[in-house]
């Protein structure tokens, strides 16, 4: 008995102690937790149990009733998505969890970074508005959410953003006009308290989990860009369907976004589904990027407008900078895929694409911006603002070249060549360009000869192909030209496609050279010594390589004005008509025979003087191709 009650004793003492432990450890958090409360942070901590009455205390039904769809209206005319379906659904409604069953057992480092979630925004309709804000705050650790930062690209209604700041942990900055996305999520990253920033869009539901596996990535690999699986909130229904996990970013020399389905060979090598994806681009809207790289890489290229473009500009920069693009199957977020823009682009859509990616060509594409060119003739006009201290953020980075990113990156990306070409004769009235070669002359050399056409192919020696880059070439030989003055002849060199002055376009019915825009056109010469003299007075020493050696009449081909025209080389009827004119213009023309006087020095002179603007002759070479 004794025994048993000195137990009793024990064990009562020790109970007690342990109390008495907790009761201490119980009232210490409780100091400490009203004095953080003081501390002046923006985001306090919240305990889960707060962060639901927060949740709960959030008027939503207010909030959702300003500017909701009224019968009647055309659900689709505010947000190109259907309103009437959007504001149908909860803000919080249950969603599938479409990962791969293997994507749950993973885990991820208890002491993972929290993150600043940029979401920039700009007349979003408030239901998927909040949809998206919600859907972040229920389905993410709270202690992984440093913030939730609005950024309010200059809505119509200010409230659309502010009212969500009571919200937990969610602040709205507005800017004081249009900026768009590029320039709003700079500075949201600005703003941000965090290491790591998340970007999402305004349209956008996070599914479970979303969260941790981007955070590891980049707390792994700083200088890793991860993205989520983008599944689709269907534009009509607002389905949430999940998208297939073996899709990448890539996109085709005009710089258009695709997706595209990893190749068989890689399909094959992924033995496990929930590892990586290496994407040459990212989709843009939502990713997870290390604040510290995101600032040293330069940000975004600010001077792109409203939207378009900057997806390239920063995975070409990622990518050729040291750092890498993945996507990580084991996060999923939903995103409402439009059709179209349902906001206004101050200089048009199309304008502004072709600004932003004309910009990213310019900078990042080296001399592979001739295809983007090609393959989007409208961009060749469009000012595209100065690109100076772009171009010089590439060389401070050391960055790679865009021929390094093709090969190593997306080799996928075909360079075109001469399956992609057109082929086809120069034509100038009855006779055609030819490749000509002479005795002793290691390199053929141009001349016109009437056009030989059997069964509508061309002769081998007048057959041309006009390729993806511009180029003009017969088998390895390119047309170029000595110099890129008037006058200056044209020859045949071996092709080199980052060489300028292998470049040519058709400009109307002209053949126009584009570093120089001058046309081709012929002139007669006499006999060679002739034509000799006159193009080694060009100053180039290997024109005299390519003159033209013959003893007969012939024509060569020079580049000369495509609006002051020099017919007068070519045609009588047109030199007689003409001469009168050049004539009242300059008074050293007066000639009869042209050839007696043609001096470089002069014709230099009236084709730089721009004061003369014959309309243009029909004489001009034109490609049919
Ligand atoms: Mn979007």
């Amino acid at each position: 008995m004794k025994r048993l009650s000195r137990k009793l004793t024990l064990a009562a003492a020790a109970l007690f102690w342990v109390a008495a432990f907790l009761y201490f450890i119980l009232l210490n958090s409780r100091k400490i937790l009203p004095d953080q409360r003081n501390e002046p942070v923006q985001v306090k901590e919240i305990s889960e149990a707060e962060w639901d009455e927060l949740l709960e205390e959030f008027e939503e039904k207010s909030y959702l009733g300003a500017h909701r769809w009224k019968p009647g209206e055309d659900p689709y005319s505010l947000y190109a998505f259907n309103q009437r379906e959007s504001e149908r659904i909860p803000s919080n409604r249950a969603l599938k969890d479409t990962r791969h069953y293997r994507c749950t057992t993973l885990h991820y480092d208890p002491d993972l970074p929290s993150t600043s979630i940029v979401i920039t925004l700009h007349n979003e309709a408030r239901s998927t508005l909040l949809r998206t804000v919600r859907s972040v705050l229920n389905r993410t650790p709270v202690h992984l959410i440093h913030e939730i930062i609005l950024v309010d690209d200059f809505s119509e209604d200010p409230n659309d953003c502010l009212l969500l700041t009571k919200l937990p942990k969610v602040k709205c900055l507005r800017n004081t006009q249009r900026e768009g996305l590029i320039r709003s999520r700079v500075r949201g990253a600005d703003a941000a308290e965090s290491g790591i920033l998340t970007f999402l869009d305004s349209h956008c539901e996070v599914n479970k989990d979303w969260l941790p596996p981007l955070l590891q990535r980049v707390k792994e690999d700083p200088s890793c860009v991860a993205s989520p699986v983008i599944d689709i909130i269907n534009m009509d229904t607002f389905a949430y369907v999940a998208a297939s996990s073996d899709l990448r970013g890539g996109f085709d020399w005009s710089l258009h976004f695709k997706w595209e389905q990893l190749s068989t060979e890689k399909r094959a090598k992924r033995a496990d589904p929930t590892e990586p994806i290496k994407t040459p681009i990212i989709a843009g809207g939502l990713f997870v990027m290390d604040r510290s790289w995101f600032n040293r890489l330069g940000k975004y290229d600010t001077a792109m407008d409203i939207w378009g473009g900057e997806n390239f500009e920063i995975s070409f920069r990622v990518w050729m900078c040291g750092g890498s693009l993945e996507i990580i199957p084991c996060s999923r977020v939903g995103h409402v895929f439009r059709k179209k823009h349902p906001y206004i682009f101050p200089e048009g859509n199309a304008n502004t694409y072709i600004k932003n990616t004309r910009r990213t060509a310019e900078v990042w594409m080296d001399e592979f911006k001739l295809f983007y060119y090609s393959a989007r003739p409208a961009a060749r006009g469009k000012s595209y603002g100065d690109i100076h201290s772009r171009q010089e953020l590439r060389k401070s980075l050391k960055c790679k070249s865009f021929k390094w990113y093709l090969d190593n990156v997306y080799p996928e990306l075909k360079v075109p060549d001469d399956s992609d070409a057109k082929s086809g004769m120069i034509r100038q009235r009855q006779n055609c360009l030819e490749s000509r070669i002479l005795g002793g002359e290691e390199l053929p050399v141009l001349t016109l000869a009437p056009c030989v056409i059997t069964k509508d192919v061309p002769e081998a020696n007048q057959e041309w192909i006009y390729t993806y880059g511009q180029q003009i070439r017969q088998k390895n030989l390119c047309l170029s030209v000595s110099t890129t003055f008037p006058a200056s002849q044209i020859l045949m060199v071996p092709c080199n496609i980052s060489d300028g002055k292998q470049r040519w376009q058709k400009s109307g019915t002209h053949l126009e050279h584009m570093a120089s825009r001058f046309c081709v056109d012929s002139e007669m010469a006499l006999d060679g010594i002739e034509s000799s003299k006159m193009l080694s007075s060009a100053g180039d020493k290997e024109n005299v390589k390519h003159k033209l050696v013959s003893s007969r009449k012939g024509y060569i081909c020079v580049l000369l004005s495509c609006k002051v025209h020099a017919a007068c080389f070519f045609s009588t009827a047109q030199v007689s008509r003409n001469l009168d004119h050049i004539d009242r213009e300059i008074g050293s023309w007066t000639s009869k025979n042209l050839q007696d006087t043609f001096r470089l020095d002069s014709i230099h002179k009236l084709f730089t003087s721009g004061s003369i603007d014959f309309p243009p002759m029909q004489s001009t070479f034109e490609m049919h191709l």
